[in-house]
């Protein structure tokens, strides 16, 4: 039987190469930058003009489709993940980076259909990296097949987080704890690429075995964890408990023994787990 989304999977490799052009355009000229939520959360034109661009030639060929986008849901769309065909799209995953001209910038897209990751495409587009996966059909980067590490030792681990300004005292406090656990451990050291898919992706091809990360978003998650979870990466929550791409964290690594230590190690930072304490007070 034909793959029935075959044709959105070879779109969306089109669409986010042309993304990626745009970008690195861009990155030739002046960057005016706008803040959001925070004066660490931050946004540009070219967030908001390449997520036009994706999501219009998306609908030219499928206008049945949902999708969930970084800059439409930041502009007052709803965030929900629901049955129908959904294409869950970051247009510059690594804003600060580009910002900075820090050299890991991507393009993210994850495409779900009944809350199911189909397909996911991540390019890395200074790196000129084009990393894609297809459910059950393996992972790849610039069409070369990609595949984890397999490290089961944390202790020869190289692992990757993020590590933000939070206006929360107590959640920046355990951010800063759950760095300091991992390393003591000790590991081979922690890094912080700046980019959630890029961090996915670099656990796929083994430069990495593990990463972890509380308070992103599903657009920041979906591209990446189809890579990761086709390259053979175990994914999993926080807890050590399934992954759900609507949770805002997650932990992926290059085998089970390696992602099930990080969630022993580290406590949930994340803005629902400080909600549910708040609201058990
Ligand atoms: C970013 C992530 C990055 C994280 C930032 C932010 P954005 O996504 O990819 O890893 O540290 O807080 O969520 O906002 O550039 O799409």
């Amino acid at each position: 039987m034909s793959d029935p989304w075959q044709e959105c999977l070879d779109l969306c490799v089109e669409v986010t190469k042309k993304a990626g052009e745009m970008i690195r355009e861009a990155l030739q000229k002046d960057i005016a930058v706008m803040q959001k939520s925070s004066p660490v959360d931050l946004v540009t034109e070219t967030d908001q003009r390449v997520e036009q661009l994706i999501i219009s030639s998306i609908k030219e060929k499928f206008p049945a489709h949902s999708f969930i986008g970084e800059e439409s849901v930041a502009a007052g769309a709803a965030s929900v993940l629901t049955d129908d065909p959904t294409w869950i799209i970051d247009p510059i995953d690594g804003t600060t980076n580009f910002v900075h001209r820090f050299p890991f910038v991507s393009v993210s897209i994850g495409f779900t259909v009944k809350k199911e990751i189909e397909f996911g495409v991540v390019y890395s587009c200074i790196e000129d990296k084009m990393y894609t996966a297809r459910k059950g059909k393996g992972a790849f980067c610039n069409g070369a097949p990609i595949k984890v590490s397999g490290q089961e030792d944390i202790s020869r681990s190289l692992v990757l987080t993020e590590m933000n300004f939070d206006k929360d005292p107590a959640r920046f406090r355990t951010m800063l704890a759950n760095v300091e656990s991992i390393l003591t451990i000790p590991v081979h050291g922690i890094r912080s690429p700046g980019s959630a898919a890029v961090n996915m992706c670099l656990v796929a091809c083994g430069s990495a075995d593990a990463y972890y990360h509380m308070g992103i978003h599903c657009w920041d998650m979906a591209g990446g964890a189809a890579v990761v979870t086709e390259a053979g990466g175990v994914i999993m929550d926080i807890s050590g408990g399934p992954f759900d791409l609507m949770s805002r964290r997650l932990i992926v690594a290059s085998s089970r023994a390696v992602a099930e230590r990080i969630a022993k190690q580290v406590a949930d930072q994340s803005p629902e787990a400080s909600a549910q304490r708040s609201a058990a007070c």
